[in-house]
């Protein structure tokens, strides 16, 4: 296990990445759900999304400024919109949208270059746009009825298909990032390890990939959470946002300083944790100039104070 997680805790710190269709009414990556915005609704965001600005080179580029050494980008949110190329399931950005591009290969090619780890997160759990996903507590009732739930034929017919495109058209991946398992049984949560293990040996799990104890490569705190030295037996990261929320939008303004960001980072790192910093880019895809700013001035330390 150490050894298997050595890469990712030399690592330190990372790029967060939560973009999607919801950056479009730029109200935070929940705006489907908060609003109950039936699918037939939600897909016509497909349809006028073309983020042309976007160029994995320049995230990839500031990611490196910033001294981080992973990116971690929502291959896949609750909204089950698929920011890949998918064979299994048409709700996805090359089938779905105009834009005619796979960012996901894009940024595979840009880190490969940088020597930067790219890896996804997935929402394995929640999927506001499939029929049958089933979650502990947020699932999309206003489409569809929970009784008619078939949880099999997500888990199958989506998630796993999915994971495999993920898994095998990327290249290596370092780690797969699951979120929000509430509800998902034992056996299930077994499965998806082993299926991701039988895919690629390599690949870390986060904690979040299961509800049952113990499960995953290593443990995601609470946003924000900062653990205490020792406090876990496991590697350990903090997820953490510029702002307050994950997905783009215009109506959060409380930024973190660079000043209280640097703290953040070196509290973090020195109780021997992971510091995973989000940003949110915009629907034309670029990360706002703001958010840029504020991880060039957190680079400007750590390669200022880095050992090596
Ligand atoms: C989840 C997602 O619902 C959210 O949209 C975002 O992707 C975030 C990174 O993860 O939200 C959570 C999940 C767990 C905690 C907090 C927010 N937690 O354990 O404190």
């Amino acid at each position: 296990r150490d050894q298997k997680t050595e890469w990712w805790t030399k690592s330190r710190f990372g790029m967060f990445i939560h973009w999607g269709l919801y950056a479009i009414p730029a109200q935070g990556e929940w705006f489907m759900y908060a609003q109950k915005l039936p699918v037939h609704e939600y897909e016509k965001l497909a349809q006028q999304f073309n983020p042309t600005a976007f160029n994995a080179k320049a995230w990839v580029t500031l990611a490196k400024e910033a001294g981080m050494r992973y990116i971690v980008i929502t291959a896949k949110h609750h909204d089950g919109f698929a920011m890949f190329q998918s064979k299994a399931d048409p709700f996805n950005i090359m089938d779905a949208s105009p834009f005619g591009r796979d960012p996901m290969k894009e940024l595979a090619e840009a880190c490969q270059e940088a020597g930067i780890t790219l890896c996804f997160y997935y929402s394995h759990v929640i999927d506001w746009h499939h029929p049958h996903s089933l979650h502990k507590e947020h699932n999309n009732t206003w489409d569809y009825k929970l009784e008619e739930k078939r949880f099999s034929e997500y888990w199958e017919g989506k998630v796993k298909p999915q994971l495999r495109e993920l898994l095998t058209e990327y290249g290596k991946i370092g780690l797969l990032w699951f979120d929000t398992a509430g509800g998902l049984s034992e056996e299930d949560s077994k499965d998806i390890v082993q299926y991701v293990r039988s895919l690629q040996p390599e690949c870390l799990m986060n904690s979040r990939v299961s509800h049952f104890m113990g499960m995953g490569d290593y443990v995601s705190k609470g946003d924000n959470e900062i653990g205490m030295s020792g406090e876990d037996r496991r590697p350990w990261e903090t997820p953490m946002t510029l702002n307050q929320s994950w997905g783009y939008t215009t109506r959060d303004q409380v930024w973190k300083t660079a000043e209280s960001l640097i703290h953040k980072l070196v509290n973090v790192i020195g109780k021997g944790g992971n510091l995973l910093l989000n940003v949110g880019p915009t629907p034309e895809g670029e990360i706002p100039e703001l958010s840029a700013q504020r991880l060039r001035e957190v680079g400007e330390w750590t390669h200022r104070n880095a050992e090596s």
